[in-house]
């Protein structure tokens, strides 16, 4: 029987929400610090565990039929693997930044300056597409420090929550790419292994729905049930049975985690009382 062969990181910042994920899916393997591959137990997949950076690669030459890595790394590498599904984790940018003395004036600046990166063909094609000639310095580390000691005007590096650029002396001045961890595949897998994969694709995405959706249950007075329906429409209406104490009834919906406090200010000025907001595992729509 084939098996789909999914490269994870090995380790690193991606490697825990990977294993994660794949587990919330429901394929139980074993992942140590020393292994190289690992059978799921109850899925035709077989895990790889690699250097991220490598990902994409493998998945081009039909080593791994899938791989999880960041969309930066997808994208800098510029193999030919389709990206199939976002996984709503690793979320982070690729910016350009500059030491805080710098006077920027907008991507104009860059004309003539040294960029330090470790993503060249994501930031020369930023360059082309503002029509910018700079020269880019590719380094692999490190990259923040490279304005400090003299190596570079300007940076490209991911940043997350900003404090590596604060700590630096250099601020973020563009936006060159938004990214977050994504499924990414090789373009032609057999009919088996297609299979298997949609399998795990309709998997991840009643895990990510799941996730952005909480279940909620309230008490409400009758009287209220028509508007606080109207706050919670539900995945198809709400449920509603009554309560033992007369006028009274219990109401069960799900609710989105966007506008979550804002449901729950509106519930409790209808007249709410003894909300529960509890984590939905799986959801199938
Ligand atoms: O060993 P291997 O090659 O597999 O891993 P790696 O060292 O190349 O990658 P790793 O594990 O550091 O990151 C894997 C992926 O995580 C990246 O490709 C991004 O898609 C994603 N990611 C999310 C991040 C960050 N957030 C992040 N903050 N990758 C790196 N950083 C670094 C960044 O380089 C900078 O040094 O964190 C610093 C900035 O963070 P803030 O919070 O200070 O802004
Ligand atoms: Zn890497």
């Amino acid at each position: 029987m084939e098996k789909l062969r999914i490269a994870v990181q090995k380790s690193g910042r991606l490697q825990e929400k990977t294993v994660a994920l794949l587990k919330e899916c429901g394929l139980s393997f074993s992942n140590g610090p020393n292994r190289l591959k690992a059978d799921a137990f109850n899925f035709p997949a077989q895990i790889l565990y690699l250097r991220d950076d490598d990902i994409p690669q493998y998945v081009q030459d039909s080593v791994a039929d899938v791989g999880i890595v960041g969309e930066n790394v997808f994208v800098e590498k510029n193999k030919k693997v389709a990206l199939v599904e976002k996984l709503d984790f690793a979320r982070c940018r690729l910016s350009i930044a500059v030491p805080k003395s710098t006077e920027y004036t907008g991507t104009g600046f860059l004309n003539g300056k040294k960029i330090a990166t470790s993503y060249p063909f994501i930031v020369n094609r930023f360059l082309k597409e503002n029509n910018i000639e700079a020269e880019i310095h590719e380094i692999s580390g490190s990259v923040e420090i490279a304005p400090g000691i003299g190596l570079a005007d300007a940076i490209c590096d991911i940043v997350s929550t900003g404090s590596t650029l604060l700590g630096n002396g250099l601020s973020e001045v563009e936006t060159v790419m938004k990214s977050e961890a994504v499924l990414v595949s090789n373009e032609y897998l057999n009919k088996e292994k297609r299979l298997i994969l949609d399998k795990l694709i309709f998997r991840i995405k009643s895990v990510k729905t799941a996730k952005n959706n909480k279940y909620l249950l309230l008490n409400t007075p009758n009287d209220s049930i028509e508007a606080i329906t109207k706050v919670l429409p539900g995945m198809r209406s709400p449920t509603v049975t009554p309560l033992k104490e007369e006028g009274w009834s219990s109401l069960h919906s799900v609710v989105n985690e966007d506008d979550f406090w804002n449901k729950i200010d509106q519930l409790k000025a209808l007249g709410a009382q003894g909300i529960l907001v509890i984590p939905i595992e799986k959801m199938i729509l």
